[in-house]
């Protein structure tokens, strides 16, 4: 059986500057905060692949746009690499070179029938801004954000019509202040509530500057939220679950479409001293400039219990002291990437948005699976035959097609990702993409089955229920 996909709903697949684009042409002073971390921490990263090379967008887009056509890609959202796109950071000086490279890849897509959406920051923060503000932590970086986005806007914004402020502005600090993963592997958990904060006010910003501008577009975020799964239905859980939601998920959710955060989120940052101290003006900017609509980058669910033990009163704030991450036996698993898979996330999205906010458009930018050693999959023709992807994205897009027919306001689903590409820190292990690239030095495309595949459903426009019913 078949089921129809709505006609306007969009389908189309993503990446970001600095997974794709490489170092060429890339000047002097022009690292961003993810370059610094692989030059500082090179050893964490798979086989020692990065952003040098990545998959050399920024020579190969021609060809990679020449693909998108081959299959009838319609939408691909990009970033600008906020890094790259200024020779002066405070001057504003604006890198002619790397800014006609935008506006050229901006026009090969339109030519090639594919609408370019565009994230202004995808991780890229300039080293520099890192040194002398320490990023996000500082109100200066936020003002020369606004200034860099009204630039792109001014740009580029005659042709581009989907703008997204970030993407995914909880990463970066979560990994790197709250958990102390990552490089440079500070614990600052107040810093990083701040982040969060100046991320949310950043967005509304933007928003106020790009109204202003009257393009003929719209501008939202792009946002990673958990779909929370308590344990079980005491009281514990379920309250875990719920303060896992505000931190995590609400935190973002509450400013950028309904302009006001939640009292219980206050409450609990101020209990715990990680309160971010708002000015009355700045509250009023994230009140009147609430998105236009919402990318959700959706991967795999988040399952939570009560805390076992007690805190330990000695060590900094962490979320985590409400909750405690629950393994549920007998998950289906995606075992390159470590991450379950459970499809449900797509319906239970749509209706955790249609519950708890008014409507707003929304659509999914990220989902998709990444696996290690693809090469084991390639046919005679040397075509990977990557049955499993096709299987994921069909039980995903199922889901979220139900939850249409309840009454979502979803409108599209973009695959991660067009190519392979550069993941932080697992670089080329896991590939994501329906272009497979080979690591030699033309990084050579080639599509892959899933590929064939994704242009059928794009042509088509019909789910094949059978996909869905063979991953059961
Ligand atoms: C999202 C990011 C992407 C991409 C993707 C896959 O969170 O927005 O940049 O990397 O996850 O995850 P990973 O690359 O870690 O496997």
């Amino acid at each position: 059986m078949k089921i129809a996909i709505p006609e306007n709903f969009v389908i189309g697949a993503a990446s970001s500057a600095w997974q794709t684009e490489g170092w060429k042409g890339k000047k002097e002073g022009q690292d961003s905060f993810i370059d610094s971390w692989y030059k500082n921490e090179k050893f964490v990263w798979h086989e020692g692949y990065g952003p040098a090379v990545a998959t050399n967008f920024y020579e190969n887009y021609t060809q990679d746009i020449a693909l998108m056509k081959e299959i009838h890609l319609t939408h691909y959202r990009t970033s600008i690499n906020w890094s790259r796109f200024f020779t002066d950071y405070e001057e504003l000086n604006v890198d002619e070179e790397y800014a006609k490279h935008i506006d050229d890849m901006i026009n090969e897509q339109i030519q090639a029938g594919v609408e370019p959406m565009i994230c202004l920051e995808h991780y890229e923060v300039p080293k520099y801004l890192m040194d002398k503000y320490d990023g996000w932590s500082s109100k200066k970086v936020l003002e020369l954000y606004v200034k860099y986005a009204k630039i792109a806007f001014e740009r580029y914004g005659d042709r581009v019509k989907h703008w997204f402020t970030f993407n995914e502005p909880i990463v970066v600090q979560t990994r790197c202040y709250l958990d102390a993963l990552r490089w440079p592997h500070e614990q600052n958990t107040k810093k990083w509530m701040l982040w969060n904060y100046h991320k949310a006010l950043a967005t509304a910003r933007a928003v106020e500057v790009y109204h202003q501008l009257d393009l003929p577009g719209r501008i939202g975020c792009i946002l990673n939220p958990e779909m929370v799964y308590p344990r079980s239905s005491s009281a514990e859980d379920q309250k875990a679950a719920e303060i896992y939601d505000l931190f995590f998920n609400k935190v973002f959710f509450d400013p950028m479409i309904t302009g006001v955060y939640s009292k219980e989120l206050i409450a609990l940052c101020q209990k715990h001293d990680i309160y971010f101290d708002p000015t009355e003006k700045e509250l009023a900017t994230i009140k009147a400039n609430t998105v236009d609509f919402l990318g959700i980058n959706q991967y795999y669910p988040k399952r939570v219990r009560a805390p076992r033990y007690q805190w330990n009163e000695e060590t900094p704030f962490h979320p985590e002291r409400y909750y405690e991450s629950f393994d549920l036996p007998g998950k289906q698993m995606n075992n390159s990437r470590g991450w379950e898979i459970y499809p449900e996330i797509m319906y239970d999205i749509s209706m955790y948005l249609k519950t708890n906010y008014p409507p707003i458009p929304w659509l999914i930018t990220e989902n998709g699976m990444g696996r290690e050693q693809e090469e084991r999959y390639k046919n005679k023709d040397g075509i990977v035959q990557d049955d499993y992807r096709i299987e994921y994205i069909s039980k995903h897009l199922y889901q979220l097609l139900r939850g249409i027919e309840d009454g979502s306001t979803c409108e599209g689903y973009m695959l991660w990702a067009f190519t392979d590409c550069v993941s932080p820190m697992n670089a080329f292990k896991n590939r994501y993409g329906l272009v497979r690239i080979e690591l030699d030095e033309k990084r050579t495309r080639s599509l892959k089955k899933s590929a064939y595949w994704y242009r059928s459903l794009v042509d088509e426009r019909l789910l094949s229920l059978s996909n869905v019913e063979e991953f059961k």
